[in-house]
């Protein structure tokens, strides 16, 4: 493919998203590097998986004030903005994000409505070239995915699924004008993060709601509230140290792990520090013993409290031990957040639906039919879930060298570097890609971290007066190793969880975040650019389409 053909100027970056991902880089390649690059992006406006999941109850389950951008990208803002509440609720988060869009000019450099219909790697020109559903072909030399982790929607194929005569909805792709649910009958089909937020909020409303679980889960307490004036002023006294503590800690919070393992204390013990965790609220129960993901005896103590937890609640004793999960440890599938989802099972108009022994046989016009009994509805909501990780990268139809497709390569899984590159995809970056810790961590910090990343090493390699980077094979092979092996530690492999790509029919079976932590990895990442990039050959193109 020759650049002539190009019908638009060639950029230096494109990047795919405009989520928290995709507006950052934006600003680092624009107004740090002083690039010119462009954002494609589906939507309407900015905000990524803020702009699309608006369903009743959506709120981020990591703290507002460490699910935002630090003080690397504008510390008057951290002053200037205060969360309204601890956890905060979808619309206060996209509004956040359309004000960094607003504060830092970035709407300019997206082009929305548009969605990247196939990219290129085009080897004589040392660039991608960009397909895009305006019918536009666009080419720039580094192809950077901030596509986020959770953005293919999955709607499970039940049999007769398109002829329900009522109004079906995805969670993820909810109307934004709003559902009101009214008097109707509801089904919820799923009980993962989503549902758990979902599910109290539709059941104010309907007249009956239908919750079918598949997987009980281990929901901890979200413990959410307002926003104090004191919470802001203490926190906003101190954030040079919490988002320094961040990018230390295992899982990107401003807390780690605690130092013991769970029988390391007695029984009385272990029990006070889980119901402190409990009540502080939030992931802190899963940082209480540093055994908890590593071993099933520590694991079996935290799921044994969590199952007392629910049938404290759940007055039904039945309904609270078809709530109850017993088939996988604790945080091996990812534990949602709880604020009055127990609860709402205590209430006569809302009925559990087990359709694990006994699946969904199918939709029908009217309903749900699940072991010959046909639940009759108005609505369905399904809360089902995601593509994780590798869904949207696919659906990008990324060509590297050599005509090979990413599909094709990651076949058996995905095979990358550090989660951010991939041999035989030049000048590709995949921000929060399979193999970074993204989904295992407060995401914002993961982002952070790649983006810091990539905007340095394309500073180095502008420095060194090169614009082709690829990673080795050898250093992939090394780097997939290392993340299954340590992933291998763990027991996140005994669920059947999206972290393991268990919840697509077909998708190959792999631990797909990186499970060394996000301090551990920042650090290795660090010593990859430190050692000149190891692990990568860089080389000119003789052309000088950067800045
Ligand atoms: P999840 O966590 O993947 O949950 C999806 C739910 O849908 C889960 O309970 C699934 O049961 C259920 N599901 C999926 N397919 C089926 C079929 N075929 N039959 C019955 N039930 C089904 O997605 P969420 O949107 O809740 O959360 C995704 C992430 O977003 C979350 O982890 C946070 O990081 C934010 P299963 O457990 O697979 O048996």
């Amino acid at each position: 493919m020759s650049t002539a053909e190009h019908d638009t100027p060639d950029l230096d970056a494109i990047v795919v998203g405009a989520g928290f991902s995709g507006l950052y880089m934006l600003h680092r390649l624009r107004d740090t590097l002083g690039l010119r690059a462009e954002v494609i992006e589906s939507a309407d406006d900015v905000g990524g998986t803020w702009y699309w999941n608006r369903y009743p109850g959506a709120r981020c389950d990591s703290e507002s004030y460490f699910y935002s951008y630090s003080d690397r990208l504008d510390e008057d803002l951290l002053q200037e903005w205060t969360w309204s509440e601890r956890f905060a609720a979808q619309p206060e988060i996209l509004r956040y994000l359309q004000t960094v869009a607003e504060r830092f000019d970035l709407r300019r450099d997206i082009r929305f409505s548009t969605t990247v219909t196939a990219a290129t790697w085009d080897e004589g020109g040392t660039r991608w070239i960009v397909d895009t559903s305006d019918g536009r072909r666009s080419s720039a030399r580094y192809l950077i995915t901030a596509v986020g982790c959770l953005s293919t929607t999955n709607l499970p194929d039940f049999p007769g699924r398109d002829s329900f005569r009522g109004k079906s909805y995805h969670t993820g792709q909810w109307p934004h004008e709003g559902v009101d649910f009214t008097g109707q009958r509801v089904a919820v089909i799923g009980t993962g993060a989503t549902a758990v937020q979902a599910v109290p909020e539709i059941a104010e409303q309907a007249a009956h709601t239908y919750v079918f679980q598949r997987t009980p889960n281990y929901d901890i307490a979200g413990g959410n509230r307002p926003m104090t004036e004191a919470d802001a002023k203490e926190i906003k006294s101190n954030y040079r140290d919490i988002w320094a503590r961040t990018r230390e800690t295992g899982f990107g919070f401003p807390y780690d792990i605690a130092d013991r393992p769970a029988r390391s204390v007695s029984d009385e013990e272990r029990r006070e520090i889980f119901e402190e965790a409990w009540a502080r609220g939030g992931f802190r129960l899963g940082t209480t013993f540093n055994d908890l993901l590593l071993d099933a005896d520590a694991n079996s103590t935290a799921a044994e409290f969590l199952r007392e937890k629910i049938r404290g609640v759940v007055r039904d004793p039945e309904t609270a031990e078809k709530l109850s999960p017993r088939d996988h440890p604790f945080f091996t599938k990812r534990p949602p957040l709880e604020n009055g989802y127990y609860e709402t099972f205590n209430k006569d108009n809302v009925t559990l639906v087990g359709v694990r022994e006994t699946p969904i046989d199918s939709i029908t016009e009217k309903g749900v039919v699940v072991d010959g009994v046909e639940y009759e509805v108005d609505s369905i909501v399904f809360a089902t879930g995601f593509d994780a990780m590798t869904g949207t990268l696919f659906r990008l139809n990324l060509t590297g060298r050599d005509g090979v497709t990413l599909k094709a390569k990651w076949e058996a899984g995905p095979r990358s570097y550090l989660g951010l590159t991939t041999n035989g995809f030049p000048n590709l970056f995949m921000l929060t890609g399979p193999q970074s810790p993204s989904v295992m961590s407060n995401m914002v910090v993961s982002i952070e971290q790649h983006v810091d990343w990539v905007t340095d090493c394309l500073r180095w390699l502008r420095e060194q007066g090169r614009d082709r980077i690829e990673n080795t094979l050898a250093a992939e092979d090394g780097w997939i190793s290392h993340h299954d092996e340590v992933g291998a530690m763990t027991l996140l492999d005994q669920a059947n969880s999206w972290w393991v790509g268990a919840n697509i029919p077909g998708k190959t079976r792999r631990i797909y975040p990186y499970m060394g932590g996000v301090g551990v990895y920042k650090g290795l990442c660090d010593d990859v650019a430190a050692k000149g990039y190891e692990g990568f050959e860089t080389s000119s193109s003789g052309a000088t389409a950067m800045a």
